[in-house]
């Protein structure tokens, strides 16, 4: 009896011990070992599992497992727009699903004109001032055949600048853009008062597919060339 017990118990350890050699065994030769990183990733959207466990998204998707998907992606939005939430919140004046049209404006405010170039001689050939060589100009602005504003006059200009003209009665307001915007340009001669030295004119809404912030208007046999800064009303 002692003796059968005793073999038992032998038997017993024996046993355990091929049991631990065995377990040693199996994580020695790596049939137990490194798992495979992506055996647990799934990847949404089409994405893939790199190998390191991370997901390669496709374009527009983001998150570990590709599972969200940027709204904004496949948008773009033009003309100054921002995408927010999938949409484009579009500056004033433009519209669509991309900002791509344009509203069409009900009015125009006109800020300022820069005076790039103006006939240097009369047209008999002599110079325009009654003191000096080079005039002093002022503008006046008509619409539709009212003058609406005079600015004030910068001294003795040389063709060789650009003078901008703001303040006093601009921003001059034009109700339709439809209307004729005639500028007329005027060289001051104090007490001796003033001379005409042309003028152009132009319709505000003689543009194209855009609403341009600044736009130069010019008559090369009138030698007289400006730059009408807009704000668009709508
Ligand atoms: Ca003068």
């Amino acid at each position: 009896m002692k003796n059968t017990l005793f073999h038992s118990l032998i038997a017993s350890l024996f046993a355990f011990a091929i049991m631990l050699a065995a377990s040693c065994t199996k994580d020695e030769d790596g049939s137990g070992g490194t798992p495979d990183p992506c055996a647990n990733v799934s990847c949404l959207n089409g994405g893939d599992c790199d190998g390191y466990g991370n997901c390669d998204c496709p374009p527009g998707y983001y998150g570990s497992r590709c599972q969200n998907y940027d709204p904004c992606y496949a948008l773009d939005c033009q003309n100054g727009g921002t995408c927010v939430n999938g949409r484009c919140d579009c500056p004033e004046g433009f519209y669509g699903e991309e900002c791509e049209r344009v509203e069409t404006p009900t009015a125009v405010r006109i800020t300022r004109i820069d005076l790039i170039e103006w006939p240097e001689y009369r047209s008999n050939g002599s110079v325009w001032d009654n003191n000096s060589v080079r005039p002093d100009i002022f503008l006046t602005i008509d619409i539709n055949g009212t003058r609406v504003a005079t600015t004030g006059y910068h001294e003795q200009c040389s063709l060789s600048n650009e003078y901008p003209y703001t303040g006093g009665q601009l921003p001059v307001y034009v109700p339709k853009t439809s209307y004729k915007v005639l500028v007329w340009l005027w060289d001051y001669d104090g007490s001796d008062g003033s001379e005409n030295m042309g003028g152009v004119y132009f319709f505000p809404d003689n543009h194209q597919s855009t609403l341009p912030s600044t736009r130069v208007i010019g008559n090369s046999d009138l030698q007289i060339k400006y730059r009408v800064h807009y704000d668009w009303v709508f």
